[in-house]
């Protein structure tokens, strides 16, 4: 079946949406090709308007990690959207929600829902300069924590993709105000504080970077960065919004040991409804409005819709064996994939962050930007276009994870690693 279907929405979608699409990573501009356009998804697969089915492992760019309408999920959403979409008043849900975050974050002593990544790293932030009393901030060049301006600068995911990683719109004197480190190298750290030493708000660090592709921290790096930001005065903020349900119940934070200051949570937290969420040390939190002066709002902040999603999916994720499950089908993905292209004689590496992976394609391992930014992207494209042909449905970028849910089943691994057989033979 061909995919005129998905072709004749974006002509129509291009002349009314800017690109056809409402976010940028959905376009296929770094591998060629239009988008397709979906119509419906269940458990592990997702279909376009063409009726094509295809495996999908963007998962609507990480929410959803028990694959796509699941039942419990929907029964519950069902029940709830009976009862009113939105009241704009507080509910029982908002403090239940909140209640299941605290326990899987006990960095976190407060939480506030918004309903984006975006809006939480964007709050977060507007918090630690308040806090400190500072207007500088700390990220890494690669790293993508949303599209507020004072993070749009050398920003990852899509803003690498497509080459705008310093957005025009965000004024110079903002912009200045970003100081941009190398990921895993603490000297570039320590460099910046030096200079700055009283200047600096915040650290803000994704937790297993997925947005230059899968970047792992070296041993010791999120320590330092704990350490660094206790010496000069700064705050830790783990953004957590890929990271926080992927990596384990708890986020990389757990796995790391770390006790940052703040924390942004989305995408799982939400179910797959707009959610996003930070929190943290209670001295910090009550600083916000109406408790103290540091203004954040939202009409549908706490949606009861949204908060049912969550709830929801977290209780299902609690179930005994739910991570070992995820992670075995994970591993089973890459290390067939990395022995597919080593029998092809194609140099990849493939990343691991719990249930996210990117192979990418380069002859040494990825540890910051520098290093993605050299993989063979054309390589990528290649690739990614002979997955899809062969039902595949891959995040169209080298900068992006891929992310493997608990619908994800032995024939769908078995499938994909057929589709891989081919899509890395002669690229
Ligand atoms: N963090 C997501 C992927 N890197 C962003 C998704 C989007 O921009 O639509």
């Amino acid at each position: 079946m061909g995919t005129s279907k998905s072709a004749q929405l974006l002509k129509r979608a291009v002349k009314i949406i800017p690109g056809g699409v409402n976010s940028p990573v959905r376009a296929f501009k770094a591998v060629g090709g239009g988008p397709l356009f979906i119509s419906r998804a269940k458990g592990s697969k997702i279909y376009d308007a063409d009726g094509n089915e295809y495996i999908d492992y963007i998962g609507s760019w990480g929410p959803m990690i028990l694959g796509h309408a699941h039942p419990k999920v929907t029964a519950a959403l069902k029940k709830a959207l009976d009862k009113g979409t939105s009241y704009g008043a507080p509910t029982e849900l908002e403090v239940t929600l909140a209640g299941l975050t605290l326990k899987a974050f006990p960095s976190m002593e407060m939480v506030r829902f918004v309903s984006s990544g975006t809006e939480a790293t964007m709050s977060a932030i507007r918090l630690a300069r308040a806090y400190t009393k500072r207007d500088g901030i700390l990220k890494f060049e690669g790293c993508y924590h949303g599209h507020a301006d004072s993070l749009l600068v050398k920003a990852g995911s899509g803003a690498a993709t497509l080459g705008v990683p310093d957005s025009p719109g965000v004024p110079q004197d903002l912009a200045r105000l970003t100081y941009n480190a190398t990921f895993n190298d603490l000297d570039s750290v320590r460099a910046i504080f030096e200079k700055a030493p009283a200047k600096i708000a915040c650290v803000i660090v994704e937790g297993a970077p997925g947005n230059m592709g899968v970047a792992l921290p070296k041993v010791g790096f999120m320590e330092g960065l704990r350490e660094i930001t206790k010496k000069y005065g700064a705050l830790l903020i783990m953004d957590e919004v890929m990271s926080g349900f992927r990596l384990c119940y708890g986020g990389a934070q757990k796995i790391y040991g770390i006790d940052p200051d703040l924390t942004c949570l989305g995408k799982v937290i939400g179910g797959g409804l707009p959610v996003g969420g930070f929190g943290g040390k209670r001295a910090i939190m009550e600083l916000l409005s109406p408790s103290g002066p540091v203004y954040q709002a939202g009409t549908l902040s706490g949606n009861p819709i949204a908060m049912t999603a969550g709830i929801e999916t977290l209780k299902l994720l609690q179930a005994k064996g739910t991570y070992d499950r995820l992670f075995k089908t994970t591993n089973a993905l890459c290390e067939g994939i990395a022995e597919i292209a080593a029998r092809r004689g194609v140099p990849v590496h493939v990343a691991i962050a719990g249930s996210m992976f990117t192979v990418f394609f380069s002859e040494r391992p990825v540890a910051n930007w520098p290093d993605a930014k050299a993989c063979d992207t054309a390589r990528f494209g290649r690739y990614f276009t002979k997955m899809l042909k062969n039902g595949i449905y891959l995040p169209p970028s080298q900068f992006e994870a891929v992310f493997v849910g608990l619908a994800h089943t032995p024939k769908d691994i078995e499938r994909t690693l057929e589709a891989a057989d081919k899509g890395l033979k002669g690229i």
